[in-house]
């Protein structure tokens, strides 16, 4: 049976046979597997391992970090230098960026990542996932530094993650649609399980942390009163809710029925900028969002559009189905009016 499916290398190979992909980044997509494959595994003995509590240490964010948030980081960090076009690092985990080569020249990756977001969601048993891209160099670089890494989203390559659920999944474009592959136990392999993931154009499901309701700006609370209204509010249609505290798995369930996911800038967090990361969140997930016919946006701005001014930047998240989130759009505008 098995040999019927395609597995992750076949799928890669083929890719690079057409000349859509460089063998590099064929290397390093399958190291990023098996940093995905081997936090998987971490996770789901994690009980037996005593690997789910926290640390003594804070990460930069000043966030208590989980043991596995370290397990995950030193994971990626290690199995993500095997690739010697790699030149440099940058994770949520770490205050710096990682340089693995003195002098990156022009064609050499930046790779992004969050080993593992929603790690709240760890001791409850729920589920957590890795975030990651890849950006190539564009010019040789003189001087190492943090800013040389403030690239928008448009010029990422490749971006992905992988869901730790009930089964591990691996989903990520290389600019050419969002392909989902499944591991299955046992055989060290991911499978294409979800070729060509698409989001619909509409949708009755939207995602936010309504408990952060007193917060919110005026365009968010306009658009969640319109759907919370019902048939009987200005959209004449019932809508659901979901918050499963792990961003992965909403963007998942989004690729995977449609919907629509919220983490605005409000009234809390705005000093901050927001709460989720634009490098290693925001940018690959509107980029796998935007290349299975959905959009992201900050409300004001298209997402993969907003020049970084840091490298640890967090920011207004709106993606999903392309109507919903430009309704919220346009209700910013009216704002703006
Ligand atoms: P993390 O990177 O510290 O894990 O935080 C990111 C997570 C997202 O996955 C999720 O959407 C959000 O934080 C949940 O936030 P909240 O605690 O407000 O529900
Ligand atoms: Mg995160």
């Amino acid at each position: 049976m098995t040999l019927e499916r395609t597995t992750l290398r076949k799928f890669l190979l083929n890719l690079q046979k057409d000349d859509a992909l460089d063998q590099d980044l064929v290397l390093l997509i399958e190291d990023i597997a098996t940093s995905c494959r081997i936090i998987s595994h971490q996770i789901h003995n994690g009980p037996f391992l005593n690997i789910l509590g926290a640390t003594e240490t804070s990460n930069i964010q000043g966030e208590t970090q989980k043991k596995l948030d370290v397990i995950a980081n030193d994971v990626f960090l290690s199995h993500c230098s095997n690739c010697g076009r790699v030149a440099a690092l940058v994770s949520e985990e770490l205050e710096d960026v990682v340089w693995l080569k003195e002098k990156p020249e022009k064609g050499d990756y930046l790779v992004y990542f969050d080993p593992l977001d929603g790690s709240s969601n760890l001791n409850v048993n729920l589920s957590v996932g890795s975030i990651f891209s890849v950006v190539e160099l564009e010019e040789d670089i003189q001087t190492l530094s943090n800013e040389v890494v403030l690239l928008n989203g448009t010029k990422q390559i490749f971006a992905g993650y992988s869901l730790y659920g009930p089964s591990t999944s691996l989903v990520f474009s290389t600019g050419q649609g969002v392909n989902g592959f499944t591991h299955m136990i046992g055989t060290g392999e991911f499978f294409l399980t979800f070729p060509d993931m698409q989001l619909p154009d509409q949708t009755d499901e939207f995602a936010i942390n309504a408990s952060r309701w007193r917060q919110w700006d005026p365009a968010i609370s306009r658009y969640v009163q319109e759907c919370i209204d019902g048939e009987a509010g200005p959209r004449q249609k019932t809508f659901n809710m979901r918050w499963t505290a792990s961003m992965v798995a909403e963007v998942h369930r989004i690729l995977t029925r449609g919907g629509i996911f919220l983490y605005p800038v409000d009234k809390e967090n705005e000093a901050r900028g927001g709460k989720l990361r634009l490098l290693y969140e925001a940018n690959p997930m509107s980029f796998i969002v935007e290349q299975a016919n959905g959009r992201a946006s900050t409300g004001y701005q298209r997402i993969l559009d907003v020049e970084p001014q840091s490298h640890h930047q967090r920011i207004s998240v709106i993606l999903g189905c392309s109507a919903e989130v430009e309704r919220i759009e346009s209700y910013y505008r009216e704002l703006e009016r």
